[in-house]
């Protein structure tokens, strides 16, 4: 078995986190470096890797994603806007290899990104 990786110790309470929402198919928390006023990271609670890991049985959960983004960027009051991100592999700057959608608001977002 792989070493679990930092999300999935979130997930199972063995690392702290501000936790801002969960249910049976993800957990979201607050980014410990924020690039935004709101910054948070919505995460499948099935441990896939990255998106480039995807398979055809996990439509649903990207979707639930998705809609949990919608829902928390509501709850966070961001009216004006929102963005959200998922870095895929190293090019990509993804850094912690358990999928996770960034949910980025409260500011003016550049394009394109770095
Ligand atoms: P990515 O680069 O797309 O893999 O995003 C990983 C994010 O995880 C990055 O924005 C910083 C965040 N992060 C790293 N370590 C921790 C941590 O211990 N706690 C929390 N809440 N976020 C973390």
């Amino acid at each position: 078995m792989s070493e679990p990786t930092l999300f999935q110790k979130i997930i199972d309470g063995e690392v702290d986190a501000d936790i801002v929402y969960d249910d049976d198919h993800c957990v979201a928390f607050r980014d410990i470096n924020p690039q935004a006023p709101t910054h948070i990271l919505i995460v499948p609670r099935k441990p896939i890797p990255s998106l480039d890991d995807l398979q055809e049985e996990d439509r649903e959960i990207v979707g639930h994603l998705f809609i949990a983004a919608r829902n928390i960027a509501r709850d966070e009051g961001l009216r004006d806007g929102y963005r959200t991100v998922i870095n895929c592999g190293d090019d990509g700057g993804q850094t912690v290899y358990h999928l996770h959608l960034h949910l980025l608001g409260g500011r003016r977002m550049d394009w394109p990104p770095g």
